[in-house]
């Protein structure tokens, strides 16, 4: 381990947020009729609590929050008797893992950013954990996702190496793109990553693009192996954009094998959902296109992998799209470089309290799937994996200067010819003060 980050280098536990000291949890049912929980309300009743059966509301387990008359409620028993539980012991301890990796990772992130090894903007994905693990574990290598800037946990949950996305960040050779994508552009052939987009809304025509390249292939192509599903992820925020609109009329106009995923974190930077939305219930936008809509709790992983079970069954049996809104809370600012002084701390406290990892943990240990030391050997090969990237990216090498044109698609004889007659890309000069390789 290298000696400038061995000793300072602090792993923090899921349950505590990061750098901020914890208010007293909230009793939920004071905000039961608000709208995600959120201390704004909504403009007209709280239509989840309006279409849910009552038997559901009395129970309180569904997964489903609300949802379009195409999609049937899944009845969720929860109960110690093993045939009855929502997992494996298997599967819990991958879902556990999954979000303690990007959990420590992303704290991790935090460290070595304010430390100057990384550049440029750092989204965080701290609290939505529940998203990304619940959707992508159950999909395959051949299976695409399509992020945002807030992209690192994506790419771990879909299997790219901690080192490589590490790597990445610290702009290495070694990193998923090289070190020329940086935080907000993850990427990965192999793993069917197709990124990282630093504008919003920009990857969810890609997503669009890359299910219907699976319908190509199995219906002209006639591949009929080829059952690839897409899952494209975006916030709330991006709703309001307008490729969110076009690509939901196209993917359901074709019926497209993709499952839109709103993380709705209820702000966008420092907009309130609630304040730059005329419908806040974004599942809804879903069945205006003839696909259903769903609304789940996003910060419960099981929850949010039943409807994720049932939007990607659908996507590859051919039955076309899902619009799913996760309800969710990202527990640092916008960026790394926000000082994150526009939100409630009551709000904030609430959704602590609800931290997804811990309540994953007491369903595991409650319903005897695992013992703590099981738990908390996950955790210590987590640690390891951490340090390990963390020194893997330190120790490898910054691109070379040639790097820098590649992948660039205007002819660099483009950029001109300077006053000694020579392309100016050509000069060493030429990028003196944009970068130092
Ligand atoms: C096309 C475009 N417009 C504006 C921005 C500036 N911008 C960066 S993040 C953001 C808010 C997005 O919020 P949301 O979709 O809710 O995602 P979250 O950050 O909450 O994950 C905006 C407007 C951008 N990146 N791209
Ligand atoms: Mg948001």
């Amino acid at each position: 381990m290298s000696a400038a980050f061995s000793s300072v280098r602090a792993i923090r536990r899921p349950g505590s947020f990061a750098g901020e000291k914890h208010s007293p949890p909230v009793a939920s049912s004071k905000f039961a009729s608000d709208f995600l929980g959120c201390a704004g309300r909504l403009p007209f009743g709280a239509l989840s609590v309006s279409i849910r059966p009552r038997s559901a509301r009395r129970r309180g387990l569904s997964s489903v929050v609300a949802v379009s008359d195409v999609v049937k409620e899944k009845k969720l028993k929860r109960s110690s008797s093993s045939s009855d539980l929502l997992i494996t012991k298997e599967e819990g301890l991958e879902l556990y893992e999954d979000m303690v990796l990007g959990r420590t990772f992303e704290d991790m992130c935090a460290q070595m950013y304010y430390r100057g090894k990384m550049f440029g903007f750092v989204h965080l994905y701290n609290g939505q954990e529940a998203v990304s693990t619940g959707f992508i574990k159950l999909l395959k290598q051949e299976d695409c996702v399509v992020s945002t800037y807030r992209d690192h946990v994506h790419a771990l949950s879909k299997g790219v190496p901690a080192r490589a996305v590490m790597s990445e960040l610290f702009g290495k050779t070694t990193g998923c793109c090289r070190g020329q994508g940086g935080s907000m552009h993850m990427f990965s052939k192999e793993h069917n990553l197709l990124g990282g987009f630093a504008f919003i809304g920009e990857g969810i025509p890609i997503a669009t693009g890359a299910a219907f390249t699976s319908k190509y292939r199995r219906e002209v192509l006639k591949e009929s192996d080829c059952d690839h599903v897409t899952v494209a992820f975006f916030g709330d925020g991006t709703c309001n954009n307008g490729q969110f609109y076009e690509c939901l009329n196209m993917a359901a106009l074709w019926k497209l094998p993709i499952v839109f995923v709103v993380e709705n974190n209820l702000w966008a930077i420092g907009m309130s959902h609630l304040r730059a939305t005329s419908d806040p219930q974004i599942w809804k936008k879903g069945p205006a296109f003839g696909m259903p809509g769903v609304h789940v709790d996003g910060m419960d992983v099981l929850k949010v992998r039943e409807v994720a079970k049932e939007a990607i069954g659908r996507a590859r049996r051919g039955e076309g799209p899902t619009l799913v809104e996760c309800e969710t809370y990202r527990f640092r600012g916008h960026s790394l470089a926000d000082p994150d002084e526009l939100r409630d701390p009551a709000e904030k406290a609430r959704y602590a309290a609800r931290d997804p990892i811990v309540a994953l943990k007491k369903y595991i240990l409650e319903n005897n799937l695992a013992s703590e030391a099981e738990l908390k050997a996950i955790e210590k090969k987590i640690d390891e994996i951490m340090e390990d990237s963390v020194d893997f990216a330190d120790a490898s090498p910054l691109p070379p200067r040639s790097q820098l044109l590649e992948n660039v698609f205007a002819d660099p004889k483009g950029f001109g010819i300077g006053p000694d007659g020579r392309y100016r890309c050509e000069d060493p000069k030429f990028t003196e003060g944009t970068a130092h390789v």
